[in-house]
């Protein structure tokens, strides 16, 4: 299981993966943040394809192709707005990374890299959506071995310390020597 999640520091729209996963919002036509980077890297194409969709609701997730990006597949995730953790925030987002990764499942993805959601426009506390997300992922992949990898992609130095301090808390934190090659 160590070497099936990793934390990278980077751009999400560089990885070579079969599938990235977007921050989207409900409308699922674009915004900022990593959805106006995916966005502008894939091309005007994939807005097409998204107003095709008729949106998504919050915890939900659809699946387009890549189009101008490295990646086959892009999956839009809806995370929650923070408003304190009182309307249902954790499992909301929880349910994100479980229909994103059903969804690469059913595409046949074995690999996959996800931006840290709901951690900036929508202010959910990066340490918690840390947590969130690599409790998801592994129970996803304890279960489903189609998935060989996953990349959790930060976008700075701050975001990968929570996820390595959640990775290390569930015993998944590769050796540094294996981190740094
Ligand atoms: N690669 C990887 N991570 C990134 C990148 C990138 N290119 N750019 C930003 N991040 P956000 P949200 C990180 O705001 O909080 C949009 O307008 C960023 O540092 O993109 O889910 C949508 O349309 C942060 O840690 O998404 C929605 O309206 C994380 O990605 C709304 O924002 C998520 O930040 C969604 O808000």
């Amino acid at each position: 299981m160590k070497d099936r999640i990793e934390v990278v520091v980077g751009d999400i729209t560089q990885m070579q993966v079969d599938a990235i996963v977007n921050a989207a919002n409900t409308s699922l036509l674009g915004g900022g943040g990593v959805d106006g980077a995916i966005h502008r890297a894939a091309g005007p194409e994939l807005k097409e394809e998204c107003r095709k969709l008729g949106g998504c609701p919050t915890g939900e997730a659809k699946i387009t192709r890549g189009y101008r990006l490295p990646c086959r597949w892009v999956i839009h995730a809806v995370g929650p707005v923070w408003h304190g953790g009182t309307q249902g925030e954790e499992e909301l987002l929880a349910s994100c990374y479980r229909r994103a990764l059903e969804l690469a499942e059913e595409h046949g993805v074995r690999s996959i890299a996800f931006p840290a959601i709901s951690t900036g426009a929508y202010r959910f506390p990066k340490d918690r959506a840390a947590r969130i997300a690599v409790r998801e992922i592994r129970c996803f992949l304890e279960a489903h071995p189609t998935i060989e990898k996953v990349f959790l992609v930060a976008f700075d130095e701050e975001m990968r310390g929570f996820y390595e301090k959640a990775l290390e808390d569930e015993g998944l934190l590769r050796a540094k020597n294996d981190r740094d090659t």
